[in-house]
């Protein structure tokens, strides 16, 4: 379906390398610099390394807060030892025991899931206590909202979204629907079980294959009961909280999940989630105002990655694909399932950080493609018989079928996973650094060169 049109050799060098800044004072100048208010997101269809960038970052800011989204997410973080951590709905900044980590009002919470997270994080020494905080205005997503998902997806057959199946759609369908249940329900138990009862025989009216009985009622109110007790010292009304700790000065960091391109709007609908992880799902699910945002950091792999099914106009669906997969161990962290693979797409990039303001970008996962002798990055998209253009289309099925014109960059073939300095990168990975930031038109303050918390390097 991909036509490769051009190849454009890039037989020069690097740009100049700036000088005199020490690389300590340039971490210092990239973390400190960041504003009051700032947030990061994914910029292509997610799994950018923005778990990583959030534990680092964590460190400089008060308070780090999710907005959107659910137990799909899946972000994969180190602590300093080199302990692996893999979160699904705590937010990314719990590493850093002096930040607070917020589940805004735009978060959809499987409370099963959030006590199983803080269970494993407690009993491998991370203190949860006090430094979590759910909004009341959170809609809980319950065992029978993943049960529905997998029924669609089963329904739909080849034509399935390839979700995660952890219930994300038909939780916000109750939203939108106006028969959700919130966390602030959980302080109501006599009004409770009807409003359970409401949701769980809509969903036995629409599959047919949804088994629902009194029985499963009473035994869900009673897990709930339980629940809404282990609850209770984490609920608050997290959008006075926020907007106190921003009226006080404090530093709060936003944590997306997912991408831009996933974005129930602007992402590659209907192939998409079932929030807003752009900027916009950032005022929407935490109640703060846009003119408070300052910087927001887009996320971006060195090449490019997809879970589930949709347009992907630069998958390789040949051996580069699996050596991308291979070196960048590119399977699902909450659902382990295989991610396609292709190439950086510039106009997708372009379309991303439009839409959300990104002010400074994070180009992770640089060291994945050392082993290769060129790279390609796709830089224009035309359909047959037109000239080449830089839109990123709204229909997926035009954009299945775009043809996609590349830029043919020189591998740099070194490992570069121990280097810290970006003077100290080859002149190639420079090149391509500078190529990406030159084509997206957007610094690029930060770069991953492995997964460990300090293999990043400041530029
Ligand atoms: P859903 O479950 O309704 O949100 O699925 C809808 C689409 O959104 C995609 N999606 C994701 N894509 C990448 N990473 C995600 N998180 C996990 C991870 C995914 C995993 O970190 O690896 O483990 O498979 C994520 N969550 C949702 C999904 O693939 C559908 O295309
Ligand atoms: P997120 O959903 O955006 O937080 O990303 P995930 O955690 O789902 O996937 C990113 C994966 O890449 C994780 O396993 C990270 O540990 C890993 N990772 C992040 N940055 C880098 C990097 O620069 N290089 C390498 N090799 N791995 C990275
Ligand atoms: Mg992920």
């Amino acid at each position: 379906q991909k036509t490769i049109f051009c190849s454009a050799a890039a037989s020069t060098g690097a740009g100049v390398v700036r000088q005199g800044v020490g690389d300590s004072e340039m971490k210092l100048s990239r973390i400190e610099s960041l504003s009051q208010v700032s947030g990061v997101l994914g910029c292509q269809w997610g799994d950018e390394g923005k778990g990583k960038l959030v534990d680092i970052l964590a460190q400089h800011f008060d308070i780090v807060a999710r907005c959107q989204g659910g137990a799909n997410a899946g972000h994969t973080i180190y602590n300093s030892a080199g302990k692996k951590f893999a979160l699904h709905l705590v937010p990314s900044g719990i590493l850093n025991d002096e930040a607070i980590c917020v589940i805004g009002n735009g978060v959809v919470v499987h409370l099963p899931q959030l006590f199983g997270e803080i269970d494993e994080l407690e009993a491998r020494g991370v203190s949860c206590k006090g430094r979590i905080l759910v909004s009341d205005r959170a809609h809980l997503l319950f065992d029978h909202h993943q049960v529905a998902d997998g029924l669609r997806e089963a329904e739909l057959g080849k034509l399935d979204i390839g979700t995660t199946r952890r219930g994300i759609g038909p939780c916000y369908s109750s939203k939108v629907n106006r028969n959700g249940i919130r966390v602030s329900d959980l302080r109501h138990m006599d009004t409770f079980p009807q409003k359970l009862d409401l949701l769980l025989s809509d969903a036995a009216s629409r599959f047919k294959d949804f088994n629902y009985g009194p029985d499963m009622l009473r035994q869900e109110v009673e897990r709930y009961k339980k629940f809404a007790e282990r609850l209770e010292p984490y609920i608050t009304d997290t959008v006075h909280f926020m907007n106190d700790a921003i009226s006080q000065g404090k530093k709060i960091l936003v944590e997306g999940s997912q991408a831009t391109l996933l974005d129930i709007d602007f992402g590659t609908y209907p192939y998409v989630t079932s929030s807003s992880p752009s900027a916009g799902g950032i005022c929407t699910g935490l109640g703060i105002a846009p003119r408070v945002i300052g910087d927001l950091v887009g996320v971006v792999k060195s090449y490019t990655t997809r879970v589930g099914s949709g347009p992907f106009p630069t998958e390789c669906l040949d051996k580069v694909g699996d050596v991308l997969r291979f070196e960048g161990h590119e399977f699902g962290t909450t659902t382990g399932r295989p991610r396609r693979c292709g190439w950086l797409d510039i106009v997708a990039l372009k379309y991303s950080c439009q839409i959300n303001g990104i002010t400074s970008l994070n180009l992770t996962k640089l060291d994945v493609l050392s082993n290769l002798p060129d790279i390609q990055v796709g830089v224009a998209y035309r359909r047959i018989g037109e000239t080449p253009h830089q839109t990123f289309l709204a229909d997926s099925r035009a954009l299945n079928q775009i043809l996609v014109e590349y830029e043919q960059i020189p591998g740099w073939q070194t490992n570069i996973s121990s280097i810290r300095e970006y003077s100290k990168l080859p002149q190639a990975a420079r090149y391509f650094v500078e190529r990406v930031e030159e084509l997206a038109g957007v610094p690029i303050n930060y770069i991953g060169v492995g997964p460990g918390r300090d293999a990043i390097i400041y530029k």
